[in-house]
């Protein structure tokens, strides 16, 4: 499919047919739902916190006093806005607030910094940028400093007057541009729609089993896709169920929030798992409210995998998602073998899932391959970007997703590896280009590549070869060029490797493989 004047590439009439028909496309809006919820559950409690609790009613209500103010400064459909909030209630009060309007969050990272934060407004011809003041130490008014857009807003100066009538986006319309992982030089944008990103959460409460007596707890920075709906914040909402918001993943910070609160369900990446298990035995908070735990956003090893019932007490749910859309769960009645050797199968049964070779042939049942995928809320196209597009999909719409994986019998997937240049360190995703793009910014640097290596705790981290040029520079100046670059924290290599060559592959080019085995 060719894709739009606005740059997103729609689902085919016949696909967008069969997701209505079979009912996973509701036809309802962001809008619209959180009405529908407000009725529901009105008095219950949504979102906690701090000593603040928001309830659906509060919600809804803040969400379209907000609405109006942000049409007020005239922030229109189709408007993109770089939002980029911690862990705050505000947080989703603003996600329903453009929602309403119709307008698109572009949803960045706490993390993220200048370089970051001034491609995402520049690429998406952002109109605001909502941030959190000084956040962690952080004064993101730094970044608001340098950026072209028409309003800076923070917490504080959210502009809310009373409702108005707004006609509102369409089910089938773009709701927020959600960023990948990415493996090219600069991050990719995936536009998701009402209709599949809502199917997505709400299928995924299903398989959670939420009820309105759940209590998630989002550790997680809230803007990533893992806690957002998988189930998420969003999932957790759509059953009435209650998210209590963590500041940090820490198990200080957590576990008397989980006894506070008796927190029934969270989600860590890996590392985070592993912290947890380390703490659990020594806290004094009563942890036993806690069901699930579940783990994703990079591989967790089996043997971690089988100390969480033991450690924790808890039911593991492995969750093996993407931004781009696919999502797999372990269900809570897999056998145990199951749970803690596999990362879960498909949401849906119109999940299609194809594992080839590198001629795009199908591999035989049970043997490694590319996991391609196409679905009721898996993209057709990455925002604005037709020439990656063309590698990044077939012909025939798959997303080519870069995992390797073989299926079991079962149909639950195994993530064996990766093929595509993307470092996943501890969940958090760094594009090597992206990073070697800045340090050949630097005058002394030649040449760099950026690659992932072995790493008992984080899985992999990244360590940066360079070929130096006159003077070589020394790690902690290359380390201080990077940050004063604007580039998040968790993408400066944590090793550097001064080398006179790069190895390279039979027909020249530079082998990012023996670069990683040289480590
Ligand atoms: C989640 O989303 P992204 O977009 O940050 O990263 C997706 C990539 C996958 O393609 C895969 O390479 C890796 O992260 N990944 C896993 C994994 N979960 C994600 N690799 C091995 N085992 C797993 N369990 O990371 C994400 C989105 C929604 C739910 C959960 C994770």
């Amino acid at each position: 499919m060719p894709p739009t004047p606005d740059g997103v590439v729609p689902y085919p009439p016949e696909f967008a047919e069969r997701y209505r028909a079979k009912g996973y496309w509701r036809g309802q809006t962001f809008g619209g739902l959180l009405r529908e919820l407000a009725g529901r559950y009105g008095e219950r409690t949504a979102i906690v916190d701090g000593d603040r609790r928001w309830t659906y009613r509060d919600l809804d209500r803040k969400a379209d006093r907000l609405a109006a103010g942000l049409y007020g400064l005239g922030i229109r459909p189709g408007d993109r806005v770089v939002l980029q909030l911690p862990n705050i209630a505000e947080f989703y009060q603003v996600c329903f607030a453009l929602y309403r309007i119709g307008a698109w969050p572009v949803f960045a990272l706490p993390a993220h910094r200048s370089a970051e934060i001034g491609y995402f407004c520049s690429f998406t011809e952002a109109v605001a940028y909502i941030h959190p003041g000084v956040h962690a130490g952080y004064d993101h008014a730094e970044i608001a400093r340098g950026l072209d857009v028409r309003h800076v807003l923070t917490p504080d100066t959210l502009p809310e007057t009373d409702p108005i009538e707004l006609p509102g986006p369409k089910p089938g319309d773009v709701a927020f541009l959600q960023l990948s992982g990415g493996s090219t030089g600069l991050p990719k944008l995936i536009p998701r729609t009402h209709d599949d990103y809502i199917y997505s959460f709400e299928a995924s409460a299903r398989i959670c089993e939420l009820t309105p007596e759940s209590v998630y707890l989002c550790a997680l920075p809230a803007a990533h896709n893992f806690p957002m709906s998988s189930p998420g914040v969003f999932g957790v909402l759509s059953a009435g169920a209650t998210a209590v918001m963590a500041p940090d993943p820490s198990p200080d910070t957590c576990f008397p929030l989980i006894e506070r609160e008796r927190v029934t369900i969270t989600a860590l990446v890996p590392p985070l798992a592993l912290v947890w298990m380390d703490a659990a035995p020594k806290t004094r908070h009563d942890l036993s409210s806690l069901r699930v735990l579940q783990v994703g956003g990079a591989k967790f090893t089996e043997e971690a995998a089988r100390r969480v019932r033991p450690t924790l007490g808890c039911t593991l749910q492995q969750v093996f998602g993407m931004a781009e859309g696919l999502v797999n769960y372990t269900r809570y009645d897999d056998p145990e073998e199951i749970i803690v050797t596999s990362q879960g199968r498909p949401i849906s049964e119109d999940d299609e899932i194809r594992i080839v070779d590198d001629e795009d042939r199908e591999v035989p049942e049970g043997t490694v391959g590319h996991l391609l995928t196409r679905g009721p809320y898996t993209i057709r196209g990455y925002y604005k970007a037709p020439e990656h597009n063309k590698n990044a999909f077939t012909e025939d719409g798959f997303y080519r997703t870069g995992d390797l994986v073989r299926r079991l019998p079962s149909g639950h997937l195994v993530v064996e590896g990766r093929a595509k240049d993307q470092i996943n360190r501890g969940g958090d995703k760094i594009a090597g280009e992206e990073v070697e793009n800045h340090l050949l910014a630097h005058p002394n640097v030649h040449d760099a590549v950026v690659v992932g290596v072995p790493d008992p705790y984080l899985g992999e981290r990244a360590c940066a070869y360079v070929i130096p040029k006159g003077e070589p520079p020394t790690r902690a100046e290359l380390r201080r060029f990077l940050r004063d670059r604007g580039i998040a924290a968790f993408k400066i290599p944590d090793r550097f490797e001064f080398v006179d060559a790069f190895p390279t592959t039979a027909v020249g080019k530079v082998s990012r493989r023996r670069l990683r085995e040289l480590s």
